[in-house]
């Protein structure tokens, strides 16, 4: 699983999103992203202030904020500004080219605008991938293939599937910058990785999510960035203090692989 360094892969790389992605990952010594899923414009705010000095990417679920306007996209912009953190809506997309086109650029969210990274899954085929490029590929965003995912029964956690997601993201590698997945799937250097279902204190939540170390994530399977969400902010934790100790574990697992 050895790779270059964020840094070398910020150089290498053609495409502009990832390169700047590396690059404040490399400056800010963090490969950690935060599951923001809380469910008030304020509460999503507070957080975001108070990860932000330890995350490279604020995920977001953009749909669960009851209170949602376009003041909270312009304060997160703000913030992510302040901080040097990009943002990532976990929209997770899954419909033909013509509809996820719509969802992506319209509607009260208007995604493609604010969001420098989203996702989908290729289980409608390659059209999905061809109409979120429509709208993203001119304002410069990245797509993630969800080539896996974190609970153990998911039917994504299919070979044959999986293989078919590096197969699209290669044909479509202008527009596509990674892949959500628990490991790193291929030896191109350009993709990156990004593993939701990381917990440094659980093993699972009951409704089939399941927790793994970043030494597992990082160091073994050689996957890019933790996504990391009720670990930091969950019943009796300390946002900030969590913040603060997943990205010096991921920060840790990340130089065990370049030393190894
Ligand atoms: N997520 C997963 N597993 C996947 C894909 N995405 O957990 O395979 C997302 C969830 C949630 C976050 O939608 O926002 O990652 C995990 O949050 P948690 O750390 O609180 O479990």
């Amino acid at each position: 699983t050895a790779t270059n360094t964020y840094a070398e892969r910020a150089q290498q790389t053609q495409n502009a999103v990832l390169k700047q992605l590396f690059t404040l990952m490399a400056e800010k010594k963090s490969n950690l992203a935060v599951a923001a899923d809380v469910t008030t414009k304020q509460a999503l705010l507070d957080l975001a202030d108070m990860v932000g000095p330890y995350i490279c990417l604020l995920k977001t679920h953009i749909d669960v904020v009851t209170d949602f306007d376009a003041d909270l996209v312009a304060q997160l912009l703000g913030l992510a500004d302040k901080h040097r953190f990009m943002i990532f809506e976990d929209r997770k997309f899954a419909d033909i080219g013509n509809t996820v086109k719509l969802q992506y650029e319209a509607g009260i969210y208007r995604i493609a605008h604010w969001s420098h990274f989203t996702n989908c899954h290729i289980v409608p085929g390659e059209g999905i991938i061809q109409g979120l490029k429509e709208v993203g590929l001119p304002l410069s965003r990245g797509l993630l293939l969800l080539a896996e995912m974190s609970p153990a029964d998911s039917l994504a956690n299919n070979a044959q599937y999986t293989a078919k997601n590096v197969e699209m993201a290669q044909r479509h590698s202008d527009f596509v910058a990674g892949f959500i997945a628990s490991r790193r799937l291929t030896d191109d250097q350009d993709f990156v990785y990004m593993t939701p279902g990381v917990g440094l204190d659980s093993k699972g939540d009951g409704l089939g999510q399941r927790y793994r170390t970043p030494e597992q994530i990082i160091t073994h399977n050689g996957s890019d960035i933790i996504i990391v969400g009720r670990g930091i902010y969950g019943p009796g934790k300390d946002p900030q203090a969590e913040a603060q100790r997943y990205q010096q574990a991921g920060w840790q697992a990340y130089l065990a692989r370049l030393s190894s």
